[in-house]
Formats: structure tokens, sequence, C-alpha cells
């Protein structure tokens, strides 16, 4: 990143480290291109030129509010600012249009609540310190003043903050578009209030977040002509099914499972609940309760919301009737029948919990049972019903609570939807994204290859977008500047989703074919892709394969990639629960048109969801986009611990750094000319006149210095990565201190 610099020995330097990323030290001595370091840990180090960095010993101690007026903009110097503030609890730092937000694990009372959206309200950015509330100000005034759509776009890892992030969002457009509570429910309320209601239903424990988020959203908040918020769209994207039958300990189900089993006694007993430790679904885990987080309160609390949301107290009943049916199907274990392969309820427990089950789903318990353990095949003579093993019976049951359980997701986003209100006369909107940020596990799956689909795409867009402003900000200051070259992922876009011949088009053939196997699927792959420079085929398996993403390589496991693609119900389970006499629950399950109930034409989640993407790009693109990096500084879920290699990965993953080397490909560091004409008006002071124009005192500060490339702009000189550094270096020489002169003066090859 940046120029090459001449270093000598005494400079103040940073050099990488594998255990801090960067750590710095003075340079001892210098051989041909190698330089020796004491480091400040104590240790002596020889390192390559080209790898070190200069410190920048001036350095405001208290860092500085945006990366671009940092001296130095190298990534040991963007580490270092935001760790120094991180310290101050400035956990907000500005990179241009970037707002970087490090995750504070502790609560910060004095820079939310209301006296301080008050305070960033009709602010421009940039007048106070960072802070989310600014960007949404930002948002809300492009909106209003140019008539503009606008979108902010949150990301980064899971309990990076994405989702409180998000919510201080809304809070704060809430807060300025709302209007004056008159009778019933505004609709800022209900958007506000959905939130507690999708998280009860979306969210978990897992170990990498107590409260994650198990899906995407995109809330589309939509304003009249005088800025009042007059609507609201929510779309959600790839909720985790696998979560409602296999739970990972130390993780946890949904919350609204323990939330249930939390429940006044009155509604435990309707249900036949009782301790979460009794249901298979939650007892995988051991973890049942989580720190903070009162389950008989947020049960309360859930239904509260709920009746804000306006859902009516039948539909609350039934919506809760399904959860604890969902636990009791949980519980129906599979024996051995008398026939061969086939399966009864193991015991009077399983009868029991299946009867339950059926109970409350409203449907017959023998033809419950007979969904769960048969299979009817049709011939042309004859309709035969098929028995299934034990094993397949359990395959079974647990694909029907995940049906029932996606479906019912399904249908709470669609009645906040409903309830809350589209404005089909809106004239602006305000879309807000949390989506779930890059992933590379030890295994990964086809979730995280539609995670990480999604972050390509977004990638690009974050690319594209910000190149644009880059280019504005230069035609604005009336600077010359040729377009740099940039990092395109549309290689990858095109090795996952391009039809045909893609990753998802592939997926989708194997599942239409009914021989296909993973194996087969991945040999596909691997032909395919074998001269393709973003695939990989590992050299130690037959089935996996690897995507060079923008964000470094993941490498995924195909064996249930066929499987998680296909959004199928079995034809058993739809009759049965079709015919539930309760009617929320018949109406989950729309009968299907004729010609696809018979044919079980399969429909491809892969496919569906590349769609979803593709509007949400084409929505995006009609905006005028905001980002917030969101950071997680450790992974104890601490605070005051910032791992310095940890956060350095999120930023690279999050195209932080990419934006660093875009801009340091460009004019990295830009300064007011007063500003610059005062801090190095001494380096020519036959320049300075008290009449003297700011824009030719730069000119003639800069040649004096024997500087090229850089810009001067209307109103700001534009430099070059390292210039600023000479320039800084000059100034020290020329304010005195020997010793200081030999330690920081730094050369640049130009
Ligand atoms: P995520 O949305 O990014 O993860 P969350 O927004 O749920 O992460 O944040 C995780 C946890 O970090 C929260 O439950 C809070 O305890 C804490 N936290 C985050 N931001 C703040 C803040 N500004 N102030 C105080 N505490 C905060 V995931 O949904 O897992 O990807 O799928
Ligand atoms: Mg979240």
């Amino acid at each position: 990143m940046g120029t090459p610099v001449n270093i000598i020995v005494g400079s103040h330097v940073w050099i990488e480290d594998p255990e801090v990323a960067w750590i710095d030290g003075q340079v001892s001595d210098i051989n041909g291109n190698d330089a020796e370091i004491v480091t400040t840990n104590g240790k002596k180090v020889v390192a390559n030129l080209s790898k070190i960095f200069p410190k920048d010993m001036e350095a405001p101690p208290g860092g500085v509010d945006d990366m671009t007026k940092l001296s130095y903009l190298h990534e040991p110097g963007v580490l270092q600012n935001l760790k120094v503030r991180y310290e101050l609890n400035k956990i907000y730092t500005y990179t241009g249009n970037i707002l970087i937000a490090i995750n504070p694990f502790k609560s910060l009372p004095h820079i939310y609540g209301a006296h301080m959206m008050e305070r960033y309200k009709a602010v421009p950015v940039g007048e106070l310190s960072p802070h989310v509330f600014a960007v949404a100000d930002a948002a809300y005034r492009e909106m209003v003043i140019e008539g503009k759509n606008n979108s902010i776009l949150v990301s980064g890892e899971s309990g990076a903050g994405k989702t409180e992030t998000t919510k201080m969002l809304m809070q704060f457009l809430a807060f300025v578009g709302g209007r004056v509570a008159t009778e019933g429910r505004t609709v800022e309320q209900q958007v506000l209030e959905s939130n507690p209601v999708l998280e009860a239903f979306g969210n978990a424990k897992t170990i990498r977040n107590n409260n994650s988020s198990r899906f995407g959203k995109f809330i589309e908040i939509q304003f009249d002509k005088s800025g009042r918020i007059s609507g609201a769209a929510i779309r959600t994207y790839l909720l985790e099914r696998s979560r409602v039958c296999q739970v990972n300990d130390p993780e946890r189900n949904y919350h609204c499972f323990y939330l249930l089993c939390a429940a006044p006694q009155e509604e435990i007993e309707k249900y036949k609940l009782g301790n979460p430790k009794s249901f298979h679904y939650l007892n995988q885990s051991k973890c049942y309760e989580l720190a903070d987080l009162n389950d008989a309160q947020e049960y309360l609390a859930t239904r509260r919301a709920m009746d804000i949301v306006g859902i009516s107290q039948t539909d609350q009943e039934a919506i809760f009737r399904v959860v604890a049916a969902i636990l009791h199907l949980g519980n129906i274990d599979f024996a051995k029948g008398k026939e061969i392969d086939s399966s009864v309820p193991k015991d009077d427990k399983a009868k029991f919990h299946l009867k339950i089950a059926a109970e409350l789903l409203m449907c017959d318990a023998d033809a419950l049972e007979d969904a769960l353990c048969k299979r009817v095949m049709i011939t042309p003579e004859e309709v035969i019903k098929r028995s299934l093993d034990p094993q397949s019976a359990t395959v079974s049951r647990d694909g029907l609570a995940k049906t029932i359980y996606s479906r019912l997701f399904d249908w709470l986003v669609d009645k906040i939807n409903n309830s809350i209100g589209q404005d089909p006369n809106s004239k602006c909107l305000i879309g807000v994204l949390d989506i779930y940020g890059f992933e590379s596990f030890k295994l990964n799956s086809f979730e995280q290859f539609c995670i990480n689909f999604t972050n390509e795409k977004l990638q690009q867009h974050f690319n594209q977008h910000l190149f644009k402003m880059e280019q504005e900000e230069y035609t604005k200051e009336q600077i010359n500047w040729s377009y740099i070259e940039f990092v395109d992922n549309q290689d990858v876009l095109d090795l996952i989703e391009k039809k045909p011949g893609g990753i998802v088009a592939l997926l989708d053939e194997a599942c239409m074919f009914p021989k296909s196997t993973h194996e087969t699927f991945a040999n596909k792959l691997y032909q395919t892709f074998k001269n393709h420079k973003r695939f990989i085929k590992p050299k130690l398996s037959q089935t996996d394969f690897t995507i060079a993403h923008y964000a470094g390589e993941v490498t995924y496991q195909s064996d249930q990639f066929l499987d998680k693609n296909k959004d199928y119900v079995v034809p058993e389970h739809q009759d049965l629960l079709i015919a539930s006499k309760c009617p929320f629950i018949s109406d989950l399950f729309p009968p299907l048109p004729e010609e696809t109930s018979k044919s079980s034409k399969f429909s491809s989640i892969g496919s569906r969801f590349k769609l979803q993407l593709q509007q949400l790009m084409e929505t995006l693109s009609s905006t005028k986009p905001h980002y917030i990096r969101c950071v997680k500084p450790n992974n104890l879920l601490k605070p005051a611990i910032f791992e310095n290699v940890n956060i350095m990965h999120q930023l690279r993953c999050g195209g932080v750094l990419e934006a660093i080397r875009i801009s340091c490909a460009g004019y990295p560091t830009r300064c007011p000319l007063f500003e610059f004409v005062n801090r190095f008006g001494l380096l020519a002071p036959e320049a300075m006149g008290a009449h003297c124009i700011e824009k030719n005192a730069c000119q003639k500060i800069l040649e004096k210095m024997g500087l090229k490339g850089y810009r001067i702009g209307k109103t700001k000189v534009f430099l070059r990565a390292g210039q600023m550094a000479e320039l800084d270096a000059r100034r020290a020489q020329v304010l005195g201190s020997a010793a200081k002169v030999i330690q920081r003066r730094i050369r640049t090859h130009q």
C-alpha cells in the first residue's frame, strides 16, 4: 500500500508481526534492502525495506476521526488509529464515506438516546464525532432535500453489531421522520416493534453471538413529500431452517421455543409444555438459558410487540400453538414396526407426543402418524402406501417441523408488512440492509455458499460506488484524474451465477436429474471449471470445491448441496396440514396448482435466492448508498479487547482496506488549502505574503520541495501517498532538533 519509502537508521516504523499484525519499532541498521529493527516488545527483526512503513510520530494521541486525515495512510496506521480510539470508547471512525463501527460489547448510554439524536439532527457529517446517527441523518437529509432514494448498507461478521446498528438507524429515522402519536399505532412504532417479533422467531444464540440473526433483512422505509414516515416493507432472506431440528452445543434453538417454555402457567398447561430439557429439539445442546435474558419477561414482551404490529389474539394463540406442536413433534421417536422396513411410534412417550402434536395442529392423530411413517405411491394401476423405516420416518418428522417453522416465519413477515402497510404514493425511501457478512468456517455448506454469494454481490456494488465517489470528488475539485484499475470480482460472480453454466445453474440441473449425487455434481464442477482461475479442486477431496472469493478462499463441502437446494414439501405433509381444522395452519399450506403437486416439480432455493439478490441489487442501485462496516474486536464477546490480527482480517474482508488501496492509487491525502499553507508555509516563506493567494502559495511550496504528481483543487490540495510524510519531515527539519531530523527524514521515490 502506498509508495515505497526510503527509511533510514533511526526511523520509527511499523513492521508485520504474526501475533499482533503490526508492531512498531526503530530502525537500528540498514543493509542493502534489509533493515534491522528493534521492536517495542524488545525483539530484533530483519525485514525488507518494502515491507516497512513509516510511523506517524505526530499523530494526535486520541486518533483522527477520519482515516483520510492520517498523514500516512497504510494498514498499520489505520489499525493504530482504530485502536487508540477504541481504548477511548470512540467506537466510530470514518474512512471517507464509510463508517467503521467497532462493537464495544458494553453499554455506552452517553452516546445514544434522545439527547444524542437531537444533537445529530440536521448537522452535516463530519461536524460532530463520527456516529451512526450522522449517517442516518445524512441519508434522511439527502432524501428530503434532493428527493433521492437512499440506502444504508450494514455489514460485518456475526456478532459485529449489524442488528444493533440497524436498530439505532431505525430509531433515528423514526425520531426525525416520525409523527406525533395520534390515536392507535404509528407506522414507525410498528416498524420498531417488528424487531422483537422477528428476533424472537429468527434469532438464536450461536457460538459467535448470543442473539444471532439467522436471516438477512432489508427494511424499506417510505416517506411522504413532507419527509414523514408513511409506510414500510420488510424483506427477509434465507432463514436457517436446519436449526429447528438440530442444535449444536453450546448453541440454542430459536428464542421463541424457550420463551414459550417460560410462559405463564396457564399456557404451559394448555400446550403441555414443561422444562425445555424434556424436548429433543432443545436438549441436543446443554445451553438453555442466556445471561441477561429472562425468557418469561421476553415472552410477555414478544406478545406485546405482536399486539403493536397488529397480530390478533387468535393469531398469536395459533402461532404459539404451532411452536409448541413443533416441540412435541420432535419427541416422536420411532421404532421398527411389524412389517419389514416399517416404523411406529417407539413407546408410550412417543405416542403421547404424537397425540399432543396432532391436537395442537388440529389434525387427526392417525393421519399425522401416516404422514410421518408412510409415503403414497401412485402407479397407473393403483395407489400403494409404502412404509418408511425408523430412520426415514425421523427424517420425515424433521422435514415437517422445518417446513412448518419456515412457513410460520414467512407468515410473520407477511403479516407485519400487511399491518404496517405500504404507501403507494410514497415519494422516497430509505432502505436499511442488515445482512450476514462473509463466512469461512472449517466446514462450509450451501448456507455459506449463498451468504458469500451475497457478499460478492455487495462487494461489487461497493467497489463500483467507491470509484464513482472518488471520481465525483475529483470532478468537484476540478482535477484531472485518470481512471485507475481496481480488482473487479465479476469473474467470481460469473462462476456462481452465470446462466447457463454457473454453479447455481449446475446445481439446479443436478437436482432435477434423479440419478445425481453430490459426487456427480462435484465432478461436473471440476470438469466445467477446470481452467477457471477462481475455482480450485482441493487435492485431497473428491467432493469439496474451493472458490477464491474477494475476501479469501473458502472450501465448500458439497454433500448437502443437492438436498438443501430443494425446496420441496412432501405431498403427504401438505395434505395433512391443509386438512387442519385450524384455519391459521391450513392457510400456511395453500393448495398447490394441480400439475406441480403431481409431478413434485422441485423449486430451487439457490435460484430463488439469486433472483432475490438481483432484485435487491436493482433496488440498491436506484439509491444513494451509505456504508457501515461493523467490526467485532474479539471472539470472546467481551469489552476492551482489541485483537489486531482478527480486526485486520475483517477490514480486509469488508473491503475497507480495498477502499484505502483505491484511494491510495489516487490522491489519498487531502488537505484544505488554508490548513496546508498554515502548516507548510515555513517551507517557502518567500511565497507567503500578506496578499498571497492560497492556491499559488501551495503551488510554490510544493514546487520548492520538488514533489510531483500532486493536484491542487479549488479548495483542497490532493497529495499522492507518502507526500505528506515527506513534507512533515522537511518541516521538522526546518523546525530544528537535529536528532529529530535524522529520525524523520523520509524521502519518497517518485
Ligand atoms: P450482528 O447482527 O452483527 O450479528 P448484533 O448486532 O446482534 O450482531 O450484536 C451482537 C451483540 O453485540 C449485541 O447483542 C450487543 O450485546 C453487542 N453490541 C453490538 N453493538 C453494540 C453497541 N453499539 N453498543 C453496545 N453493545 C453492542 V449476526 O446477527 O450473528 O451476523 O447473524
Ligand atoms: Mg444480526
